[in-house]
């Protein structure tokens, strides 16, 4: 007798894309690297992290889920925030599933009309997490769950900890609900769209929004100029652009310990993540108001560069067969 038939009918395959939707700080990269069993998107405690999307693939022998993170929703008022929100609404176009999320832990949590108004708008299921649960006390989680109950008919509102775990399970078994059946979109060991290069500039982006205050964490760029792998170690060359000299002094720091610091706590992070031996180079520059500047803006997306460096790598080619 097959494996199959002895458990009797095998459930059928499901595979589709779920975007992660919700305010700045809500939680859904660290929900995100929880799903999908490693860190694909990097976590801060400040708002505005993310600002571009990100696939994390999570295969299990039930199917396949590609969820979206995408930047926080917030009312976009530089040439960055225009294409943070254009990010987010990319995000949406395709998807099976919408998951909102909400911070249970803000104080006067109420609907978000802005966020119901992508539920609305879409015609598929939505499923409301409550995130960061760990912070509420438990009497007061059933008022907020039945007040979202009333303000839209959500398939499904599943209270979570992201940060702990707790709720997880319960949120991937509404999810797989609502998913149609189909093959793989990906390989089963792939776990994000994301290339490593890309990785690596945000692992260095989180070192440095982390131990960074006011404006300079808003005000970074981070670019990974040079990803080379040697037999040695993997070279990673990168370029941190910040928008004034003021604030390049603050990332440089006395004697350049700030930076020495951001170096070091990303390359342990990234010979951790990347199981290999790290030569990081850090060299700031300032991009004066280049959060205004959509064609600076538009560089930051991984999407874009990984163009230009195809483009590049094709018109080698291209000149080494005409020496040839
Ligand atoms: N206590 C608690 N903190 C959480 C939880 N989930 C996330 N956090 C914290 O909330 C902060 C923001 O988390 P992120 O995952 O970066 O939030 P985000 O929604 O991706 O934020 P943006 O990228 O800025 O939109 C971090 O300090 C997390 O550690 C949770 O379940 N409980
Ligand atoms: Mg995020």
């Amino acid at each position: 007798m097959r494996e199959e038939e002895s458990v009797g009918k095998k459930q059928a395959f499901r595979s589709g894309f779920v975007a992660i939707v919700g305010r700045p700080n809500a939680g859904k990269s660290t929900l995100v690297n929880r799903l999908v069993g490693q860190k694909i998107a990097i976590v801060t405690s400040k708002p505005q992290t993310t600002r571009n999307r990100i696939q994390g693939i999570v295969t299990s022998a039930e199917g396949q889920i590609i969820f979206i993170d995408t930047p926080g929703m917030h009312e976009a008022n530089s040439a960055l925030g225009r294409q943070m929100m254009q990010e987010l609404a990319a995000a949406l176009e395709g998807i099976d599933v919408l998951l909102l999320m909400m911070d249970v832990s803000r104080p006067e949590l109420r609907a978000d009309e802005l966020l119901l108004e992508k539920a609305r708008r879409f015609r598929g299921k939505t499923i409301l997490a409550l995130n960061k649960i760990d912070r509420l006390p438990k009497p007061k989680l059933l008022p907020v769950t039945e007040s979202f109950a009333k303000a839209f008919d959500f398939a499904a509102i599943v209270p979570v900890s992201a940060l702990k775990g707790s709720g997880c399970d319960a949120l991937l078994k509404e999810i797989w609900k609502h998913l149609p059946e189909g093959a793989p979109y990906f390989p089963e060991d792939q776990v994000t769209d994301q290339p490593e290069r890309f990785l690596a500039s945000e692992i260095i982006r989180e070192k440095a929004i982390q131990v960074m205050y006011h404006e300079v964490p808003y005000a970074l760029a981070v670019f990974a100029e040079k990803f080379e792998e040697t037999p040695k170690l993997l070279r990673i060359e990168a370029l941190l652009n910040v928008e004034r000299d003021s604030q390049k002094k603050i990332l440089i720091g006395h004697k350049g310990e700030m930076i020495k610091r951001i170096g070091t706590e990303a390359r342990k992070e990234l010979e951790r993540l990347f199981g290999t031996k790290i030569y990081l180079g850090l060299h700031v520059k300032v991009a004066p108001d280049w959060r205004e500047n959509p064609q600076k803006v538009r560089e930051l997306d991984w999407r874009h560069q990984l163009e230009e460096l195809t483009e590049a790598a094709h018109d080698r080619e291209d000149q080494e067969d005409q020496e040839e």
